[in-house]
């Protein structure tokens, strides 16, 4: 009680403390003074006065950007203006500026493309600059970004030679929101589009959501839930999502929609929605017409058909290309894109879930038009906090693939856990299918340097909602921010990327920095480890997935735990060799091996593909069983580690932010362990071998466990 109210009293002294209270909501853009006075100073000299060419909207937004991120963290007074005056720093681009031009660069952008730039070192009228450049404007905010985060993390300036250019031309984020403002797995409160309020009112958080994008180099969202409501292709939505793209378009972001299959039947007054129809298509086409005089950029459709109950073409005997292609005759004379998942299976086809898209879309290499682009999961299930990378990747060389990855931590912990998801990214991205040779990972793939996909693309689910700090959870902003980073640049590391972030959150001091990006870089394999280790998965509560739930069972097998485990008294896992539901034999030859055999699975994907007696010797020497105990305690226990780590950054940073990671902690402590003891209890029913005695008993009975209902859990 007495610790309570200590904490409440210091909670209410930040809040009245100005200097102190940081909740967050200015995300890593904070912008606040630099900590070390005498780069402060430097800096000031170098970035006083700015040239900045041009006048479009995107030259005021570097105006704007320049005044508040240079004033604020240089405490100076820097002047800008769009005539050049020998001042020290220079941006914008050659088509912009006689004295860009000069500078003869124009090969060298043309070659960075529109969205790419450079950061120099370079003379002017023999003056020394230091120049952002781009093609483009867009590429000119995206070059000042960069700068402002090279001041905030304090970087060297020095015969600077910086040369960019994204990986992907399209970095999408997917809002899985709903015109009602509720969030499908969303935690962080309600969705931040203010439908009723739209067109009408202009929140200032749209503005600052897309200065949040192209910080990162995010030029895409979709604004509206994959399980789509077909009203937001009527012209009052169009209307409301055109007042939201005015706002983005200066910062280089495009909406999309979601389209729901059976809009013309919805709101066509049709009959039908058969993509071979002739009224079908011309109600896509008027659809397209109309959305595009009010949004001439807008992106595109993104289409979830044929999967959890929402319509497709399968309703009338067609194929996903027939149903994608329809679409894409629609948007083509706009110059619109399709982004068609691949998340489509069904309970009643009698296969491995696991095996389902590969099945359907394969055949189909080739047949999609040129302005669809197939978004993949990560892995063939779902978000699972470990998968194996979608065997659709090298798999289609003739259709351009997207990767579809999930920020919003459905399956890790939600807005309550930290859980740094960059890790998981890169494991993806990195994974090498050897389809064309040694090399040949999963992000050459994406980035079309394997297949030569003409169109490339990555979109990631947001976490985004009204939240004082966007995310819930502070450290949810670093996934947000790390999708942005990979999705501009997959090469990078998760380190580093989380080094970035804690810099421009917190502080540079190196007694901050070192122990949360230990922390960062640990949370993910700690998730997995007191969740689903070993290659398990799908072993969540039901319909919330927060909590721990290995008993489920339910009338669709696909959805429950029980038919992903498979735990019983001669063993546990889900065989998917080549004497299994053989999905394994939807990899490369190379990775098939690799993966059908123990010999040679990696352990983390163990009871992905095999079904293996509790007393399966590991590689530690230790038995299946223990092996297992021992991951889910040693997970568990890696949380209060965590804790320490944070608890040491206490002197360093303001109370509110590190009371609130604080708070969170803690609730993840006892969560895990909740976790470890239900999965525990639960297959111990089932090697009937004991815990080791190195480990403390579960305090409480397995049904105290399974007992526990957790009530209007957010995301649903
Ligand atoms: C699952 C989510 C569900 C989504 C679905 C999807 O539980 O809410 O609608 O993915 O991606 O992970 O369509």
């Amino acid at each position: 009680m007495k610790q309570i109210k200590l904490v409440v009293l210091l909670i209410l002294l930040s809040v009245f403390n100005k200097t102190y209270a940081d909740d967050g909501s200015k995300l890593w853009l904070n912008y606040k003074p630099l900590e070390n006075a005498e780069l402060k100073e430097s800096y000031a000299q170098l970035f006083e006065d700015v040239y900045l060419a041009g006048e479009d909207e995107t030259i005021q937004a570097i105006s704007e950007e320049l005044k508040t991120g240079l004033s604020c963290m240089l405490e100076n007074n820097v002047t800008i203006s769009s005539k050049w005056n020998m001042q020290s720093l220079v941006i914008g681009t050659p088509s912009g500026s006689e004295q860009i031009a000069a500078l003869k660069i124009d090969k060298q952008l043309e070659k960075l493309g529109n969205d790419g730039y450079i950061i120099a070192s370079k003379k002017i009228d023999k003056k020394n600059v230091i120049v952002v450049a781009s093609k483009s404007n867009i590429g000119a905010l995206y070059g000042t970004f960069h700068l402002l985060r090279l001041i905030k993390t304090e970087s060297n300036f020095e015969n600077i030679n910086i040369e960019e250019s994204p990986k992907h031309q399209h970095r999408v984020l997917n809002h899985w929101d709903n015109l009602n403002r509720t969030v499908e797995r969303g935690f962080a409160g309600s969705s931040i589009w203010d439908w009723h309020k739209l067109p009408g009112y202009i929140y200032p958080q749209y503005i600052e959501y897309a200065r949040a994008n192209a910080s990162i180099g995010i030029n895409g969202t979709v604004l509206t839930n994959v399980n789509a409501n077909a009203l937001v292709l009527t012209d009052t939505y169009i209307e409301k999502a055109a007042a939201l793209a005015n706002v983005f378009r200066p910062y280089g972001i495009k909406i999309y929609l979601t389209a729901r299959f059976s809009a013309p039947i919805e709101i066509g007054g049709l009959k039908t929605a058969d993509p071979l129809d002739e009224d079908v298509k011309q109600f896509w086409k008027e659809t397209a017409d109309r959305i595009y005089k009010q949004i001439p950029d807008f992106g595109g459709f993104l289409v979830k058909a044929d999967s959890e109950g929402q319509p497709g073409p399968h309703n009338y005997k067609r194929t996903q290309a027939e149903g994608a292609n329809m679409l894409a005759e629609a948007l083509k004379p706009h110059g619109g894109l399709v982004m068609w998942r691949a998340f489509v299976y069904n309970h009643e086809v009698p296969v491995d879930r696991a095996l389902q898209a590969y099945n359907e879309f394969v055949p189909l290499d080739g047949k999609f038009h040129d302005n669809v682009i197939v978004q993949v999961k990560n892995g063939a299930i779902d978000f699972q906090p470990r998968e194996p990378y979608h065997p659709l990747f090298g798999a289609m060389p003739n259709t351009p693939l997207m990767m579809e990855f999930q920020i919003t931590q459905e399956y890790l912990g939600h807005a309550i856990h930290l859980t740094y998801l960059a890790p998981l990214y890169k494991e993806t991205l990195e994974t090498d299918t050897y389809i064309k040779g040694e090399g040949s990972t999963v992000a050459k793939i994406l980035d079309g340097s394997i297949h030569n996909y003409p169109v490339t693309a990555i979109a990631g689910v947001a976490n985004i909602g009204t939240d004082r700090n966007w995310t819930g959870h502070l450290f949810g902003q670093a996934n947000w921010y790390a999708f942005g980073r990979l999705a501009w640049n997959h090469n990078l590391s998760a380190e580093n990327i989380a080094a970035e972030w804690a810099k421009m959150t917190f502080s540079n001091k190196t007694a901050v920095v070192n122990p949360v990006v230990e922390m960062m870089m640990a949370s993910r394999e700690m998730g997995v480890s007191y969740r689903t280790p070993i290659g398990l998965h799908h072993i969540m509560a039901e319909s919330h997935h927060y909590g721990p739930g290995p008993w489920v069972t339910g009338r669709r097998p696909d959805w429950t735990a029980v038919y992903y485990h498979q735990a019983s008294e001669t063993g546990i896992g889900f065989d998917r060799t080549t004497k299994g539901s053989n999905a394994v034999s939807q990899y490369p030859e190379k990775i098939k091996e690799q993966y059908n055999s123990t010999e040679t699975c990696p352990e983390k994907f163990l009871l992905w593909f095999h079904h293996l007696p509790w007393d399966y010797k590991m590689n530690s020497g230790r038995t299946l069983w223990d092996e297992m105990v021992y991951k889910y305690y040693t997970g568990a226990d890696s949380v209060v580690w965590m804790q320490e780590k944070w608890n040491s950054v206490e002197k360093h940073i303001d109370f509110e932010r590190f009371n609130h990671v604080k708070q969170l902690l803690e609730m993840q402590k006892n969560d895990a362990i909740e976790w470890r003891n239900s999965c525990v209890l639960y297959f111990q029913q089932f090697s009937k071998m004991p815990i080791p005695s190195e480990f403390e008993k579960p305090e409480k009975p397995l049904e105290y466990y399974q007992n526990k209902k957790r009530l209007f859990v957010p995301g649903i």
